[in-house]
């Protein structure tokens, strides 16, 4: 393998090309289809973002496995020792179907079910955010971190994000939201969850969770929180690994006890929407 520099500049190439090919698109006519539900949306944006992706990435790491969301198989998802590439090549595809330019072009290299760089593309405001392991996070080759400012979910503005598909729903609504509305000085849903990651990373927002992913939408942001000094967990405050679905909290690292604990999946805590 290259090393991970020269790894983490063709990765950045590579996004930052796409993510121009999806902003051109942007409002214009492109077919939409679904996948797993009519919420499930595609496009043959996200296709050929997909197809320009792969390209890239497979000649310049022949020996890579290459697992991309628009054409993968359950077994793809299974954790080994192979180097493999996380790639989503639109994420907020709803978002993008809808007019809304709030979206971005995400890809990871993991190890052994650990991601150990990625990076994240906002074309819209072309924000390149990058991380590797060991060497930080960067937004425009700015090196950034997490708001260090906040210790409180009063003093947080936290993110999360809802399931398309109806069988998620349920985990969702497992959360405390009564808890969470009701300390913090706000609640965003941005619809792109490597955004909102990002965003952890370079101190825009303070707390994210969000259930039932898929390890492209997290993979990059996963490197680049904790690489800008923030918290990544499972929702019960475990290590995260980056198995078929992943659901996920993340945050400055000051507010992860309280995010974790209001969120209320921890054994014993009971569901206060239902
Ligand atoms: P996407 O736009 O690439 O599909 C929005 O809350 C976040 O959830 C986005 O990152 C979105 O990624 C992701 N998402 C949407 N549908 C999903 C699904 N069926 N499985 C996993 N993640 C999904
Ligand atoms: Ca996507």
């Amino acid at each position: 393998m290259k090393d991970a520099s020269q790894a983490l500049e063709k990765a950045s190439d590579i996004v930052v090309e796409a993510g121009k090919m999806v902003r051109a698109n942007l409002g214009g006519r492109f077919s939409t289809g679904f996948k797993s539900c009519p919420a499930d949306l595609v496009t043959e944006v996200d296709r050929r973002s997909q197809s320009f992706i792969l390209e890239g990435l497979g000649k310049a790491f022949p020996d890579h496995r290459l697992v991309a969301e628009e054409d993968f198989t359950e077994d793809d998802l299974a954790l080994d020792d192979r180097p493999v590439w996380f790639i989503d090549p639109l994420d907020g595809t709803t978002n993008f179907v809808f007019g809304i330019p709030i979206c971005a072009v995400t890809v990871s290299l993991a190890l052994g079910g650990r991601p150990v760089l990625g990076a994240v593309y906002d074309p819209f405001r072309e924000e390149l955010f990058t991380a590797a392991r060991g060497s930080g996070s960067y937004l425009n080759k700015k090196r950034i971190r997490v708001d260090r400012t906040r210790k409180k979910l009063a003093e947080s503005l936290i993110a999360t994000g809802f399931p398309s598909s109806d069988r998620f729903k349920g985990e969702m609504l497992r959360a405390n939201f009564t808890a969470i509305f009701s300390k913090a000085v706000d609640v965003r849903a941005f619809g792109s969850a490597a955004l909102e990651l990002a965003y952890i990373a370079c101190g825009r927002i303070t707390g994210y969770w969000e259930v039932c992913l898929r390890p492209w939408d997290v993979a990059a942001g996963i490197v680049l929180v904790e690489e800008s000094g923030g918290r990544i967990s499972d929702l019960c405050g475990n290590d995260l690994l980056l198995e078929n679905h992943v659901s996920i909290a993340a945050s400055n690292g000051l507010i992860h006890g309280e995010l974790i604990s209001d969120l209320g999946f921890l054994p014993g805590s009971k569901p206060s929407n239902k």
